[in-house]
């Protein structure tokens, strides 16, 4: 499909913003969504709309097939074995806080090890500190090449025969780093840890195959990838959610309730306590058909392309660092000297362009960069080189506006 053929599925991008065409180079925050996602969830709420798992009525069954049906296509989509194994969330973070809450505290014990790296958005981080707190286990850092990548090497030297989990993003959202999964999964487990992927910035723009990276557990998030808000994933391994606690208790995650004790569920609805993101999911289901007619090798491939060139024509304005490796996925972070990252966002939108300025929810990586903010402009499926064209563009004004502080 021609990129100008899938700009025109995504309605909100035809339009101006402050007199100038939309050029929205945001997608790692959130993706826009194409009509057709669009239609799903509004054709459930016009015509389905009833709670799942409960009546007998012809809406509910409507609901519920709608529901579990969206289960089955992100099951497919990530290549899991079972259904049992992808638990709707609301999203990334409240993924990997149900495996930091059920699994880490639950198994953690003082002197284990949890290994992460300091690329790590705060949902990557944060609940394993607490976890950490919480147990009296360690929390360890795989160090970072000075393009922002991690070696096997240096993941072999942090883990230990004392690590019980490897918790690391797919893909970086600020540096692009694009983490050798498979490969790390293989040294957790050789050291008999589990791994935790937050796949928020992978499925959207990668093929997630969770049997071929051997992960344990898998987290994303739909808004990222042409789907609603408030819906994500959780994959994990049968063998280990089996073994996992509910970590919310309530109406439909219930076996039997006895005035003193209750039991659950089976998979994966024991986590999916009270009524679900039906709405969500099923947005989240037209959102993978949405991405498999592209085809997925086809964005990774466009979206690269997207970087590369962008890396090339803002190397050309003096003055700009770029932060990360070469070879990335499709998202560049940068400064402009002596702008501040907020202000150069700023001048962008009056200009119709939008990026993201700030700290990523990412500050132990500014930190590392030695930077407290960053301007990032981040690509899908529907960006063009024109839109770096206009990238480029609204920096050359921004480094106008603020007057010759380059030299
Ligand atoms: N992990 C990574 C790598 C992310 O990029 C994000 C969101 C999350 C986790 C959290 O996802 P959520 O859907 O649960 O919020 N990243 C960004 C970003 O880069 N800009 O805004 C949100």
């Amino acid at each position: 499909m021609e990129v100008k053929a899938i700009k025109e599925q995504f309605p909100i991008l035809n339009q101006e913003v402050n007199g100038h065409p939309l050029v929205y180079l945001d997608s790692s925050a959130t993706s826009q969504k194409p009509a057709s996602v669009i239609e799903a969830v509004n054709t459930y709420y016009r015509e389905d709309n009833s709670n799942v798992h409960r009546g007998v009525h012809t809406l509910g069954t409507r609901a519920t097939d709608k529901y579990e049906g969206a289960r089955e296509k992100v099951r497919k989509f990530i290549n899991a074995e079972r259904t049992a194994e992808v638990i709707f969330t609301r999203g990334t973070t409240t993924a990997i806080n149900t495996i930091a809450t059920s699994y880490g505290r639950n198994k953690l014990k003082a002197g284990d090890e949890i290994v992460i790296t300091p690329m790590e958005h705060h949902s990557n981080i944060i609940p394993w500190q607490q976890a950490a707190k919480a147990t009296g286990a360690t929390l360890k850092y795989i160090p970072l090449q000075s393009d922002g990548t991690v070696t096997l090497d240096d993941v072999r030297e942090t883990v230990t025969k004392n690590t019980k989990i490897v918790a690391i993003t797919h893909v970086s959202n600020v540096l692009g780093t694009i983490n050798p999964i498979k490969e790390i999964a293989k040294i957790a487990h050789q050291h008999g840890a589990v791994i935790v992927v937050d796949g928020a910035q992978g499925a959207p723009h990668i093929q997630v195959d969770v049997a071929e990276l051997d992960c344990d557990f898998y987290a994303f998030s739909g808004h990222k990838m042409c789907g609603p808000t408030g819906i994500g994933v959780l994959y994990g391994k049968r063998e280990l959610l089996e073994n996992m606690e509910p970590v919310e208790f309530g109406g439909e995650m219930i076996d039997f309730v006895n005035l003193y004790d209750s039991t659950w569920k089976e998979l994966p609805w024991k986590f999916e306590g009270g009524t679900p993101i039906i709405a969500g999911a099923i947005g989240l289901g037209a959102a993978i058909d949405f991405i498999l007619e592209v085809g997925q090798d086809n964005i990774l491939e466009h979206e690269q392309k997207l970087a590369d060139y962008a890396m090339e024509q803002l190397r050309t304005i003096d003055g700009i660092t770029i932060y990360g490796p070469e070879k990335r996925a499709g998202l560049v972070t940068f400064n402009l000297d002596d702008v501040h990252p907020h202000d150069t966002a700023t001048v962008l939108d009056s200009e119709g362009i939008a990026v993201r300025a700030g700290h990523h929810c990412a500050q132990p990586l500014m930190k590392w960069l030695d930077v407290t903010a960053t301007a990032r402009a981040s690509f899908y499926l529907y960006n063009t080189n024109e839109d770096i064209d206009r990238l480029v563009a609204g920096l050359l004004k921004t480094k106008e506006y603020f007057g010759n502080v380059f030299k």
